[in-house]
Formats: structure tokens, C-alpha cells, sequence
């Protein structure tokens, strides 16, 4: 998110892989993500029963490389660099905190929630508010299956989810002008949207630290900035608070957020997006090309408000 303008068309740097480091960084995220992932990955694709959503993605997948070292992590500091400096998250035995719901446990385990959700591949295009995307082959669940699990109260009208705050561990927390922790909110029916994905993994492995690990938000027709990551709480309520970006620049990172070609972000145009591995343009779609299945979540909202 581009607070100081920026070159960020610059990718090339970005394909140098050490091979090794690489190796030891899977190994260790393997360990500490256990036997569940073993599990649970088995029959990845065999769950994969969501081909209808490919149909708008009319380019190759972005590759791992890219994917995993080309990031938007701000807890780690303002680059697309910031790889190296996640490694220090600490994933083990990841607690998620939920109020505003049913259950009576408000802490539930990463673990249990897996045990009880089918992990299904999704192939989403993903598209940052900085005018750049990438097409990535998601493992994970739909949010509903969470939801439902969770049995958020009746009243609820919004679903709030935060990130972890560990200033030991991510360093750029230390910068205490940010609103930390960050947040993100959405309504109950987009949550409940069968394309608002959780996702756990990436490329069939479990989701690189760097990416959100071990549990994240995606959802692909809104700007980037609203697919929170490594998430310990959520919570279900009927008011509406505002994001981290939305506290930061409410005339720049709006709640809605949904991908709009014809809107222009106030310092720069949205109407193309390069593609982080080819460094191609392609016109950006309305929707990020999921009007089909999303544009009546909209039927009754007020028609310009939906894209800030
Ligand atoms: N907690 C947290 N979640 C976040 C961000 C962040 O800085 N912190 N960046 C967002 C932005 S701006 C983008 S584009 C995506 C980037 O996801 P990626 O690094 O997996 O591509 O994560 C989003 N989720
Ligand atoms: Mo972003």
C-alpha cells in the first residue's frame, strides 16, 4: 500500500531463488504445522469441485516463486521483500479467538477446525489495489463452512477479523503509528459467499508465512488489502468499525473495496493491472471478473457507494 508514492512495477528482482533456503524454510513450516496438513492434503484435488470459477482466469497460474516472495505483509515492513523477516512468525498450536457467537469455547484451535472442513484447491485471481495480480491455486475452505461451525449470534450484520500483534516477532509493529493490530471487516453475506475463501495452502503446501500462515482471508473480487492474513480472532457483531486500512486513508481503502476498472484509486488509475510474473497488462474486470456470482450481493446497496 503505496502511503509514499512508489515504483512498484519492479519485479525482476524477485526471481532469484536460493534453492536451499527455500528447501529448509518448507521443512521447517512442514514440522510445524504437524500431522494435520499431512492428513488433510491427501485429497486435495479429489475435493476440488469448483472448476465453474476458473472460467474468468484466462492466464497461467503466477508461480510459486513469485507467489511466495512477492508480498504485502506490513507487520514485516513496507516492501514486497519482506520474506525473509516473516520466517519469525511462530505458527505452532495457532488459537483462534471468536466472540459474538454460540459456541461456548470462544478459543478455538486451528487443528480442530481443519479436522472438521474438507481442504478444497480454488484457482482465484487475485488483484492488489497497487494495479498488480496474480492467478494462485489456493488450498483451503469456504469461509461458510467456518461460519457455520462458529454459529455467529442472530443479530449479526458484519464479521470482523484481526491479525496477530507480536512486535517481537514482527518487527515493523514496533512502528507504533500504525493502527495495529490489523483488521478487516465484511458483511455477513459476503462472508457467507460461496466464493470467500479461508485459505491454509498454496500450490498444495501448507500457506508460506510470508503469504498468511496458517490461516488467511481470500476474497477474490475485492482489492487485496481486504484478504487479511494470519488471523487469531473473529468476530461477529452488528456494528460497522473500520479497517487498518480505512483508519489509515479512509478516501484511499473504503470499506467495500470491490474491484471496479472505472473507479480510479485517487493517485492512480485501476483500469489495468500487470501480472507479477510476465510483467504483462491486462484490463482489469469489474469485480475482478466475479460479477456473475457477486453483483447481487450489491442489489441493495446503494450503486456507487459498493467500490470504496
Ligand atoms: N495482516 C495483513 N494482512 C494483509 C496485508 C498486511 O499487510 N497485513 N496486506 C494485504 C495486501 S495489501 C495484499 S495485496 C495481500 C497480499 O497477499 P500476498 O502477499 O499473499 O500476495 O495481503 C493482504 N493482507
Ligand atoms: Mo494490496
Amino acid at each position: 500500500m503505496y502511503l509514499i508514492k512508489k515504483n512498484f512495477l519492479h519485479f525482476k528482482e524477485n526471481k532469484i531463488t536460493d534453492q536451499s533456503v527455500f528447501l529448509n524454510r518448507r521443512k521447517v513450516i512442514l514440522g510445524a504445522m504437524g500431522s494435520i496438513f499431512a492428513a488433510n492434503f491427501s485429497n486435495l484435488y479429489a475435493n476440488n469441485n469448483n472448476n465453474n470459477y476458473n472460467k474468468v482466469i484466462k492466464r497461467n497460474l503466477t508461480s510459486f516463486e513469485n507467489i511466495s516472495k512477492y508480498n504485502n505483509f506490513f507487520e514485516f515492513g513496507t516492501t514486497k521483500q519482506i520474506w525473509k523477516q516473516a520466517q519469525k512468525l511462530k505458527i505452532e498450536n495457532w488459537k483462534i479467538e471468536i466472540s459474538g457467537s454460540n459456541i461456548s469455547d470462544k478459543n478455538v484451535f486451528l487443528e480442530d477446525i481443519l479436522q472438521k472442513v474438507g481442504i478444497e484447491e480454488r484457482v482465484y485471481k487475485f488483484r492488489c489495489v497497487e494495479a498488480w495480480s496474480m492467478v494462485v491455486p489456493w488450498n483451503g475452505f469456504p469461509l461458510s463452512k467456518l461460519i457455520k461451525i462458529l454459529d455467529p449470534k442472530s443479530d449479526t450484520k458484519y464479521v470482523e477479523f484481526e491479525t496477530f500483534f507480536r512486535p517481537n516477532e514482527a518487527n515493523n509493529q514496533k512502528q507504533s503509528w500504525y493502527p495495529w493490530p490489523y483488521k478487516e471487516i465484511i458483511t455477513i453475506n459476503e462472508a457467507m459467499h460461496p466464493l470467500s475463501f479461508i485459505a491454509t495452502g498454496v500450490y498444495g503446501k501448507p500457506l508460506p508465512k510470508q503469504n498468511g500462515a496458517p490461516i488467511r482471508l481470500v476474497l477474490p473480487w475485492k482489492y487485496g488489502f481486504k484478504s487479511i492474513k494470519s488471523i487469531v480472532k473473529i468476530n461477529f457483531t452488528n456494528t460497522k468499525t473500520k479497517s487498518f486500512w480505512e483508519t489509515i486513508a479512509p478516501k484511499e481503502y473504503g470499506f467495500w473495496a470491490n474491484v471496479n476498472p472505472n473507479v480510479p484509486h485517487r493517485r492512480w488509475s485501476q483500469e489495468y493491472e500487470k501480472d507479477i510474473d510476465t510483467g504483462n497488462k491486462y484490463p482489469t474486470l469489474l469485480f475482478n471478473g466475479y460479477s456473475e456470482w457477486v453483483s447481487s450481493l450489491y442489489a441493495n446497496v446503494k450503486s456507487k457507494s459498493i467500490f470504496y
